[in-house]
């Protein structure tokens, strides 16, 4: 049986279009390569002792599990040799990790969330990678915090990887978004959703709403809506899901639409939000807009957030275009 369009033939021809050197295509076949040993960790879980902590701590005080940390090191092993990239960063290390000497460097920067969603590992749901490319600034072959810190606007390419029933494969380079299963029997990501496209319109949302004695007026107003159903002024009844791994609700979005949103709230004054911008926000809100969806704040445009530091916070609302046009439309009648 033929198989289908491999998604390094995919790449290789979107990248031929447009005169490109190929150094691109090696970065992504690259973190495809680790992605695919990831998944094979994922999968075989208990089997082979990967479940549970790793008794440490990661930059941000949450306690690693073992497969935060055997992932984190696969991304930068599958990485770190082919000689395309200056420097990566992960939401796992504190520091960038520069290329170290004894291999070539080139002009791209790679950032990555290695295990997103890992509270959800223990209890076997799905889990994702979610990665963002960049170019680092010219002149640069020793890339620091500094250099990384670009807006989401100047992402080359973001993707992730989902391990779920089937591990999948979902990218854009800017030319909208297409999605690749993993076909284990020959070990390729095989194309099999191309041209997401998010619907405009939604009657499901995401939210964690044990936070919601700490939401801000607008997000509340907008739930109670929700909530209302078909007696409040919406005048229909909404649905709601709550996965705790933003890679699968990203995914339930891209695949029949949604919103999802983790607004700022006043929980922890100190934290702007709870999801990471450069590791979560900014790659997730590439691959939505590409997918005729928005990402927001509810006060601004994720994407052109100029980040101060690497591990800096947001609050994130994204999907269905309407759905996330009217709670900023909330948030501007609210001041
Ligand atoms: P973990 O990787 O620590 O499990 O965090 C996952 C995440 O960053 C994102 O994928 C979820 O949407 C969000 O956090 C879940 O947060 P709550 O546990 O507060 O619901």
């Amino acid at each position: 049986m033929p198989i289908g369009q491999t998604i390094t033939q995919f790449i290789i021809e979107e990248q031929r279009k447009i005169g490109a050197s190929g150094d691109f295509t090696s970065v992504l076949n690259d973190t495809f390569t680790a992605c695919k040993s990831i998944s094979a960790a994922v999968n075989k879980g208990a089997l082979v002792g990967v479940l549970g902590s790793a008794g440490s701590e990661n930059v941000q005080g949450e306690t690693q599990k073992k497969l935060d940390v055997i992932s984190n090191d696969m991304m930068i092993k599958a990485n770190e040799w082919g000689g395309h990239l200056a420097g990566m960063a992960s939401e796992e290390m504190e520091e960038v990790y520069p290329i170290p000497e004894r291999y070539p460097r080139g002009k791209y920067l790679l950032v990555f969330d290695p295990l997103d969603g890992s509270s959800n590992i223990d209890v076997n749901i799905s889990v994702g990678t979610i990665f963002s490319v960049l170019r680092c600034p010219e002149g640069v072959d020793r890339p620091t915090e500094k250099d990384f810190l670009q807006p989401g606007t100047r992402q080359v390419c973001a993707g992730y990887a989902l391990y779920g029933p089937s591990t999948m494969m979902v990218m854009t380079t800017g030319q909208g978004v297409n999605g690749f299963t993993l076909d284990q029997s020959v070990g390729e990501f095989i194309l099999t959703h191309p041209n997401m496209q998010i619907p405009p319109k939604t009657r499901e949302f995401a939210i964690n709403a044990s936070n919601s004695r700490f939401w801000e007026a607008p997000v509340k107003r907008y739930i109670d809506e929700l909530l209302a159903g078909a007696d409040g002024p919406r005048g229909e009844n909404f649905n709601m899901r709550w996965v705790a791994s933003m890679v699968a609700e990203v995914h339930r979005i891209l695949t029949r639409g949604g919103i999802f949103m983790y607004p700022k709230d006043n929980k922890d004054p100190s934290k702007e939000g709870r999801l990471r911008l450069m590791y979560e926000a900014n790659p997730m809100s590439f691959i939505v807009e590409q997918a005729g969806g928005l990402s927001s704040t509810g006060r601004e445009r994720i994407m052109e957030i100029q980040p101060r530091e690497l591990h800096q916070r947001v609050p994130v609302i994204l999907g269905s275009r309407e759905e996330v046009e009217r709670l900023v439309h909330y948030h501007q009648e609210a001041g």
